[in-house]
């Protein structure tokens, strides 16, 4: 392992929130959180609360000294509750004593009087009642109306997607810290620090300047802390104002998994046409989105689900109607794919219930309406080197496919206790925030007199390994070893006005603000040689490998004798440099246009076997065909290809979101959440990255990686399904995720 963190975390020596040395006097803030998901605020008692021991005070919505109002998208989420509670673990009030403890004791007699009101948990249920978050959106092509006539085959159904904890190792929190002249500086963990400092700004109501929010790192995010951050870091901010001490928040992990939304649960309806040889000439779905009690960023996410509602396929004729549901749980928020994943479930289910109306497997429609070049997406853009065939085709190799589904078959026909299943799941994920003005970034890249490098962009270091990508990124362009490149921490004051750290966009952006940041520097460097020597052209100059060249040769510089003679020379050493993805645009009233930079193509095929007897299952193998483009970091993208898979086997299999009919979370701890563990992991996870591909709008013609390795997880799901088929060939396949052993073993005797 290469990882540049990776000394630190296995000494445990990487400082996260609740590792920062406390400055003296630092108080700690705990959380009154609503016991019921819906209900009139009729009485808050603190009193006994404030008369204990070591309280320091009690905070509330009245305390507020700006909005109390902490929506992004939509204003429609308060900071603390007023009037009403519309989910169960919604913050009441803030409890600050001198330890963490005194104030959760104190947390336990605070008493509010609330007239509970019926909670709507079913995103059906809140569209019938007509609590939407927003009118609904529609993407459509062609003419799906008039398509119906032309179908052999017209299947409908209707799919269902659970919602998934975030389980970040690092659980939420924030320190605040009052500034002599009234601001406030903020150590967050966060995705996004502008947002943070935006939040704050508007709940102080103070000018952004006046916050600063600084990050180092983050022990793991998944979506989690693109905006839900704001809220923990709002409240500490809030405190350490009226205080005027420093105070820490940072939630539990019990607190973390009933206060924080989840992956968005879908409901989805869908009507799928096709020709007599398995062309789909129609696909129309409903998305119905279990959006929580406030919009947060389900807006974002329903647009993103659109986007990718007909996965890699082309289809002529598409309607696409999704609606964001309110309803009485957390708000549900960014989790990796961003609800592309929650369509992609619905059109592979559409495509394997057409199958056995044709009586092929799935595969065979799959691969039959693989995008081609030119291919218009439902939104209208075009597909562009869509490699979807090339990784399919490759995959198959690899796989030898025919042998495996004969060994399958063999194995099936052999063993009347366990079966085997296969599935295969090509995969298309858009690279670009789908909101266009957030793809933007900045780098402020300094060369010290001794050539050392400090680089800070705005990108948020999560685990993923973006901080390593970039530091190779400056190494490349400046042509010295990265050992030289030091990533500094996010910080508001060096990078402003910074996106998430999201949408799988951290190196794009990032890296390309840090390389032209590079190469301005670079070229005041050539520029000072070519006139030092008098060459014609600064582009006779060149430095590789830490030494510098005049017409490809070498003369008696390295890096550090060029730093030190240009900085005694006065040469500007430092750059600061903005990215903005050229050439994407969306009309949103429209829902047209080229709004991606590129897609991420791929195809994974699982190996499952369930054990018909318990219910139980594991999964053989995971063997997959990728497309980095041309990899910044292979170790770090394989490690990414992984973590995605797993974590969407787990998606779609054990992890389920369970509350009882208060709306109470009931899977709010380990023990009954169950997240994937070594043990669950395939024992198989090939991953084989495309070669020969190229990409000019990233970095050294990289691809993201983030996200649309998670979607590989789909073909788990439908593995087990096929397995279970096979012990019982005729049971009607209900495409409800996730499919639990509970339900396998329903599926499978019920
Ligand atoms: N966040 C966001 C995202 O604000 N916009 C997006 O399009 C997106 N996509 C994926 C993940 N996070
Ligand atoms: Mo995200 S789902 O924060 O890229």
């Amino acid at each position: 392992m290469k990882y540049h963190d990776a000394t630190l975390h296995v000494r445990g020596e990487s400082i996260y929130i609740d590792d920062h040395t406390l400055p003296s006097g630092c108080l700690h803030a705990a959380v009154f959180a609503s016991p019921v998901a819906h209900g009139v605020l009729k009485n808050l008692d603190i009193e006994a609360a404030a008369h204990t021991p070591d309280v320091a005070g009690i905070l509330t919505a009245a305390d507020i000294p700006g909005e109390n109002q902490i929506g992004g998208i939509i204003r429609d989420e308060v900071l603390l509750a007023e009037k009403g509670v519309d989910f169960a673990g919604q913050p009441i009030a803030l409890v600050v004593a001198k330890t963490a403890d005194a104030a959760r004791r104190a947390v336990r007699l605070v008493t509010a009087e609330i007239k509970e009101k019926k909670p709507i948990l079913d995103p059906r249920e809140a569209y019938a009642h007509n609590q939407l978050i927003q009118p609904p959106r529609v993407f459509a092509c062609g003419d799906v109306d008039a398509a119906w006539a032309q179908c052999e085959y017209i299947i409908s159904g209707r799919a269902d997607s659970g919602g998934q904890e975030h389980l970040y190792l690092e659980t939420q929190g924030a320190i605040a810290l009052p500034r002599e002249d009234g601001g406030i500086k903020l150590f967050s963990a966060t995705q996004s620090p502008t947002s943070v400092q935006k939040t704050v700004a508007r709940v102080l109501n103070l000018p952004m300047h006046h916050i600063e929010v600084e990050v180092l790192r983050l022990g793991g995010a998944f979506g989690g802390k693109e905006d839900q951050a704001s809220c923990w870091a709002a409240l500490a901010a809030l405190a350490a104002f009226k205080m005027k001490k420093p105070v820490k928040l940072v939630l539990r992990r019990h607190e973390d998994m009933r206060y924080t939304g989840k992956r968005h649960p879908y409901s989805s309806d869908y009507k799928i046409g096709l020709n007599a040889v398995g062309k789909i000439l129609a696909y129309e779905v409903s998305f119905y989105q279990n959006a929580g009690a406030a919009a947060d960023l389900s807006p974002a996410i329903l647009d993103r689900t659109l986007f990718h509602t007909s996965n890699c396929y082309h289809i002529p004729n598409v309607r696409a109607t999704g609606y964001s549901c309110r309803t009485n749980c957390a708000p549900n928020t960014a989790f990796r794919g961003f609800g592309g994943p929650q369509a992609m479930f619905v059109i592979e289910s559409a495509i394997h219930r057409a199958a056995q109306a044709l009586g092929v497997d799935a595969s065979v429609i799959q691969h039959a309406n693989l995008l081609r070049e030119g291919d218009e997406f439902p939104y209208g853009q075009k597909a562009v080197n869509p490699h979807i065939r090339k990784c399919w085709q490759i995959l198959e190799e690899r796989c030898e496919t025919e042998k495996l589904r004969a060994d399958a078959a063999r194995f099936n026909a052999a063993h009347p206790f366990e079966k085997k299943g296969i599935a295969v799941m090509p995969i298309c994920f858009g690279i670009s925030f789908t909101n266009t003005l957030l793809n933007q970034a900045n780098a402020l890249v300094h060369v010290y007199s001794d050539g050392s490098v400090g680089v800070s962009t705005g990108v948020v270091e999560m685990g993923q390994g973006t901080h390593e990508k970039i530091r190779g990124i400056a190494a490349r362009v400046l042509g010295i070893s990265v050992g030289r490149i030091r990533m500094e921490s996010t910080n508001t004051t060096r990078n402003a006005n910074t996106s998430a750290t999201a949408a799988s966009t951290g190196p794009d952006l990032n890296g390309n603000a840090t390389r032209l940041a590079c190469e301005s520097i670079l070229l005041r460097l050539k520029s000072f040689l070519a006139v030092l020597r008098g060459l014609d052209q600064p582009d006779q100059v060149a430095i590789l490998d830490e030494q510098v060249l005049i017409d490809g040769k070498r003369i008696d510089w390295d890096w550090p004798t060029l730093i030190r003679e240009a900085y005694c020379s006065r040469i500007n050493l430092s750059a600061h440099a903005h990215y903005a993805t050229p050439h994407i645009f969306f009309d949103r009233d429209k829902n047209k246009g080229d709004a991606f930079a590129y897609h991420v193509y791929g195809a994974a095929m699982v190996e499952a076997t369930v054990d018909v007897v318990r219910g139980t299952y594991r999964f053989d193998a995971v063997r997959l065909v990728h497309d980095v483009g041309q990899s910044l970091d292979p170790l770090i993208d394989q490690g990414q290809v992984e973590g995605a898979v797993v974590q969407g086997l787990g998606w779609l299999t054990l992890e389920e979101t369970i509350h009882d009919k208060t709306g109470r979370l009931l899977a709010d701890s380990l023990t009954t959440y169950k997240v994937p563990d070594i043990f669950f992991a395939p024992k198989v996870i090939d991953v084989h990255f495309l070669p020969d591909s190229f990409n000019p709008p990233g970095p050294f013609h990289s691809k993201a990686i983030g996200e649309p390795p998670f979607m590989y997880g789909i073909a788990g799901y439908f593995a087990l399904i096929n397995a279970i088929k096979v012990f019982r060939p005729d049971w009607q396949v209900e495409y409800t995720a996730p499919l639990t052993p509970e339900r396998v073993l329903l599926a499978l005797h019920g």
